[in-house]
């Protein structure tokens, strides 16, 4: 069983009333409050389902995205690291997450230098990919490395491409040596140690998907890559992501996935 797709907690936040004031790349609207609330409860169903421990931690509407968990900190198997957001709007986001990561964890460290955030970071089996992005820089990944490095880890720095927000924005690992991933990204030759599933072409925006124990968390509205995996023996939960997807979220980005050592 991989310690990078199982595992028996996870943290998640409500998203607030500001949630309608997140971050987007491209304005196609703001999200309806209630309906996101609506959808993340599905989600939080949908890990619960898994036979995951949830730890719902409430809105804080001072920041916006900060229902997008995963960019404030990384969760391993031998600590939590405490990151940087590269999104001026977000940097509170990880002091307020901390807390959280000394209840449930023994060893927590703190990104001091550059900045990373949890959507450029890959973990897989065998190591961390980071790709750089708008919000992660050389010096928030050399920080990460220091940290991680003595516990075990590889990281592997790469480049997120262009006009992408975040590394996982275009892929997911399936199993521990596996990833759906966007043509663009597979054709960077990142995962040439991988086995690599393309997301169909025109559905990019599934690319962020998330294993988690038996199932593959999965945005609904992509029906070929969504048969694609399930030829390949993936069991797929498909949830609504309409809401934080106006806001360039995903299923990977409103979860920490951990099983504290
Ligand atoms: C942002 O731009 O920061 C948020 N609106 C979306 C964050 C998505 N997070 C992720 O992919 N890990």
């Amino acid at each position: 069983m991989s310690a990078a797709t199982h595992f028996t907690h996870a943290i998640v936040r409500a998203p607030s009333a500001s949630v309608t004031g997140g971050l987007r790349a491209v304005d196609t609207g703001s999200p309806d409050a209630r309906q996101f609330a609506a959808d993340h409860a599905s989600y939080v169903t949908a890990l619960k389902n898994t036979g995951a421990e949830v730890i719902a931690l409430p809105a804080l509407e001072d920041f916006p995205d900060s229902v997008f968990v995963e960019d404030a900190a990384l969760c391993l198997p031998d600590g939590a690291v405490v990151l940087r957001p590269g999104a001026p709007s977000r940097l509170g986001e990880a002091a307020a997450m901390e807390p959280t990561l000394c209840d449930v964890y023994e060893r927590v460290a703190r990104v001091e230098d550059g900045f990373i955030e949890g959507g450029d970071i890959l973990v897989t089996d065998r190591e961390i990919l980071v790709g750089l992005s708008a919000r992660t820089d050389a010096a928030g990944v050399a920080a990460l490395r220091a940290i991680v490095e003595p516990w075990g880890h590889s990281v592997r720095e790469l480049e997120t491409p262009p006009d992408v927000l975040h590394f996982k924005t275009d892929c997911g690992l399936l199993d521990g040596k596996t990833v759906l991933a966007t043509r663009r990204l597979a054709a960077s030759g990142c995962f040439a140690d991988y086995q690599v599933i393309e997301v169909a072409a025109g559905e990019e925006p599934c690319a962020n998907c998330i294993r988690f124990n038996g199932v593959v968390l999965f945005p609904a509205g992509f029906p070929q890559t969504a048969a694609r995996l399930r030829e390949a023996g993936y069991d797929l939960v498909e949830l609504p992501n309409e809401q934080a997807a106006l806001i360039d979220g995903g299923m990977s980005c409103l979860s920490l996935r951990f099983t504290p050592s």
